[in-house]
């Protein structure tokens, strides 16, 4: 793994539990840790169950006993070590979004085409697909249970920004970030509403906004929280981004992904409205998905919640008994499962590279339209 910071914990987590609730057919064994401060990399290591460590990220590519790469680091190094991790015949897994830019995006894609033919493979970490209830909604609408789709309405809020003396931590830096919300958490809600769907965005018109253009300087940081100093920078991506958008199978949809929403800590929302029903989803509780089944006499229609915790939900029954639900890091662990089980079984996992690159076409398409006055952008 290369990076410890709030996704390497979490990844860490993931490779360490794995093996205690999924029945693989290969079983991870956590080699080696990357960063470029050895004390703290030896300190992440020793915490998080690593075995050794690395300061730079170039040698752990070489290593006999490394067989698969999870990049956990800024997206401004995914690109050049997923593609030496890929050349040197590595698997890797590399966080989202896939890139900065389209055409790093698209080298990625590229070099995992190519790394495919030889049965190396790749992934990218959109997590919220490993919802239960995620899943459980895709299912659904390739069931054919809400009909022809015709609403998308996705969000996703935090807001861990507000405050005008948060400091510049990497996430507000275009060099490090590529974009702001809009890469980060918009992202994830792109590849949501296209995974449940099981189509993509065909154009989209924006608007974005940086309602805070300076902030102090980042003394240090750690996950989502960082102490500042008296100096101040300049925030180089958007607060806030909202587009509406249209998907190729004719559905229409609206995007919302900001850090400015008061009271709004983690709120991945997403509605889909069909002709035959509708499905609702929060990951402030993600343990539950909301369905309306319009095929129900109206008396008996109306939404109804579903505990998505049953042994025959995606996912849940490797877990606890019924009722007893998971969180967000199970999330991370359902995608190691699924990527070590593509692995051994000689496929390609989802999403791949290129479901990662058509995102980051998304988001240069949004960045284009909020550029041009909001003018309609194809993908
Ligand atoms: O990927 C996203 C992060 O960069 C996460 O899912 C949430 O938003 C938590 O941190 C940020």
């Amino acid at each position: 793994m290369v990076g410890y910071a709030f996704m390497g914990r979490v990844h860490s987590q993931a490779w360490r539990s794995v093996g205690a609730f999924f029945d693989l057919p290969v079983k991870p064994s956590m080699a080696v840790l990357s960063g470029r401060s050895r004390a703290n990399t030896e300190a992440a290591a020793e915490s998080m169950g690593w075995a050794s460590v690395e300061t730079d990220w170039k040698e752990l590519v070489k290593r006999d006993d490394v067989h698969l790469v999870d990049i956990c680091t800024p997206g401004d190094s995914h690109a050049e070590i997923a593609i030496a991790a890929l050349e040197a015949g590595k698997h890797v897994l590399c966080e989202k979004p896939l890139a900065n830019t389209v055409e790093e995006a698209e080298a990625m894609a590229a070099a995992a085409r190519a790394a495919s033919a030889r049965g190396v493979r790749s992934m990218v970490a959109f997590n919220y697909r490993r919802v239960p209830a995620v899943a459980l909604a895709r299912q659904l609408v390739a069931e054919g249970r809400l009909g022809t789709i015709r609403h998308v309405r996705a969000q996703y809020l935090q807001d861990w920004i507000v405050d005008p003396d948060f400091p510049l931590v990497w996430r507000l830096q275009k060099d490090k970030a590529g974009s702001g919300a809009l890469g980060d958490i918009g992202a994830h809600i792109i590849d949501t509403a296209q995974f449940i769907l099981g189509e993509h965005l065909t154009g989209v018109s924006a608007i974005t906004e940086t309602f805070i253009k300076e902030r102090p300087l980042a003394d240090a940081s750690a996950g989502l929280s960082a102490q500042g100093g008296a100096e101040m920078g300049q925030v180089t991506v958007d607060d806030a981004a909202i587009f509406t958008g249209r998907f190729g199978g004719g559905a229409i949809a609206s995007f919302e992904a900001t850090r400015f929403a008061t009271g709004r800590k983690n709120a991945l929302r997403i509605e889909v409205n069909g002709s035959l029903g509708s499905i609702s989803f929060d990951f402030e509780s993600l343990n539950e998905l909301w369905f309306h089944d319009h095929t129900l006499a109206a008396e008996e229609g109306g939404f109804r919640r579903v505990l998505v915790t049953e042994a025959g939900h995606p996912y849940a029954g490797a877990w606890w008994p019924p009722g007893h639900g998971l969180g967000y890091e199970n999330t991370f662990t359902h995608e190691v499962k699924d990527f070590l089980e593509a692995i051994s079984a000689g496929a390609d996992p989802t999403p791949t590279f290129d479901d990662g690159l058509q995102v980051q076409k998304v988001l240069d398409a949004v960045e284009r339209s909020a550029g041009d006055d909001s003018r309609w952008t194809t993908v």
